[in-house]
Formats: structure tokens, C-alpha cells, sequence
């Protein structure tokens, strides 16, 4: 198997799959499609993908999309066996994406004035509310568990450290919710989540509404 990932290193849901292959210690190879830096990389990507959303893995000759996929392909050891466990860990990776990354992701876009020229405030508001939903969920279900799924680090944590990553950056998490201030830390401070932050840094002026000087 010939691995190589087709991302950015600032994405969000590339950092899923860089965790996970950082956290198994996996090698590969990373083709980097930021901005107009690498016109190559960006056209074998759309040649595979041409829907356009990254990451994407390519093995030997296979095109796997998906964040999520590419983890189960890669890494499959961080999904647990047993049912109810693995059922665990992909509710808390589906709720990480569709729950604190989709909303955030909104609140980016109404930023991007490739996408729209004036910020919508409805659209905003109603992005704010469902991370205010979130956040209290989260809180009551992180409670006492050092991982997002429990004791293992999982698919969920690949999904849960830039999720919570950048929805603190875009929404604060209040401190009513401890756990997950607390876990966000923890994730953040795991050594394969710690080098896709700082491979990160670099790309930080481009944060639409301005990255925060921490983390
Ligand atoms: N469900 C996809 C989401 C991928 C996604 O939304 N990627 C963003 C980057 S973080 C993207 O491709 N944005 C560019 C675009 O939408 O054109 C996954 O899990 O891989």
C-alpha cells in the first residue's frame, strides 16, 4: 500500500486523516493543494476528485474520499472492535463533523468574499445557535472520559481536535462547560494533534475572521 493524501495543511478535515496517520505512525506521502502554491497537486486532485472537497487518499491507484473513510482504510485499529464500542466512537465522529464542523464552517463562509460578499447575520445567528446546542451535549457526554469515545484515542478524537479547534476560535466555548474546555486541551496537547497545529501556522493569516494569538 502506497499512501498518498491530497490536502491542506490549514483544513480542518485534512488534519482528521493527518492525525490518524501520525497516530499510527503510517508513512506517506502529503500533497500539499494550498492556494496556487502547487498547481500540480491541485490538478491530480481535481483529476480524481473533481467534486473538489479535500482530503482525499490515493492507494497505489485507488482514490478514497471522505475523512472519515480514509481513517477507517488507514487506521482501522483506531475504531475498537467490539460493536458497541465502534458504534460509540462513529457517533461521536459524525457529530463532530455534522454538529461543531458544519456550523463552523458556515460561520467561515459567510466570511469569504468568494462566497458571498456580505456576511448574512441570519445565517451567522443561526450557525452560533447550533454550536450553543452542541457545546451543552458535548459537555454532559466528554464528562469523566479522557478521550472523546471514552479511554482509547479513537476516530473520534481525529474528528473532535480540529472541531473544537476551530469552533473555540469562532465561538468560544463557555466555561460553564468545563469537560469540554478540558478535553479540547488534552486533544490539542496530544503529540500527533500538536504537529498538524503547528504544521498549521504558517496558513494562519488566511483565517477569514482573524485567528486568535493562542493555541
Ligand atoms: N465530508 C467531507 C468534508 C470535506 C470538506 O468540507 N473539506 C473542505 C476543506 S476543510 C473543502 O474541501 N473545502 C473546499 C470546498 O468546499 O470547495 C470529509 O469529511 O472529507
Amino acid at each position: 500500500m502506497t499512501l498518498t493524501l491530497f490536502g491542506h495543511p490549514f483544513s480542518s478535515y485534512t488534519w482528521k486523516p493527518l492525525i490518524a496517520l501520525y497516530e499510527q505512525d503510517i508513512p506517506f506521502e502529503f500533497r500539499n493543494i494550498a492556494g496556487n502554491e502547487y498547481p500540480e497537486n491541485e490538478a491530480e486532485f481535481l483529476s480524481r476528485w473533481p467534486v473538489g472537497k479535500f482530503p482525499l487518499l490515493v492507494d497505489d491507484d485507488e482514490a478514497i474520499m471522505e475523512s472519515s473513510l480514509i481513517i477507517e482504510h488507514v487506521a482501522p485499529a483506531l475504531i475498537p472492535d467490539d460493536r458497541a464500542g465502534a458504534f460509540e466512537v462513529r457517533l461521536l465522529d459524525r457529530l463532530f463533523d455534522n454538529h461543531v464542523m458544519t456550523p463552523v464552517q458556515a460561520i467561515v463562509a459567510e466570511h469569504l468574499p468568494f462566497i458571498t460578499p456580505t456576511p448574512d447575520e441570519n445565517r451567522i445567528s443561526r450557525a452560533r445557535s447550533a454550536l450553543d446546542k452542541i457545546y451543552p451535549w458535548l459537555d454532559e457526554r466528554l464528562q469523566g472520559r479522557q478521550w472523546a469515545a471514552g479511554n482509547e484515542f479513537t476516530l473520534a478524537d481525529c474528528a473532535g481536535a480540529p472541531a473544537l479547534f476551530y469552533a473555540d476560535w469562532v465561538q468560544p466555548i463557555p466555561e460553564e462547560f468545563q469537560a469540554v474546555r478540558d478535553y479540547r486541551k488534552r486533544v490539542l496537547a496530544r503529540p500527533s494533534v500538536a504537529r498538524v497545529v503547528d504544521e498549521a501556522r504558517p496558513y494562519r493569516h488566511v483565517f477569514p475572521l482573524g485567528a486568535p494569538d493562542r493555541d
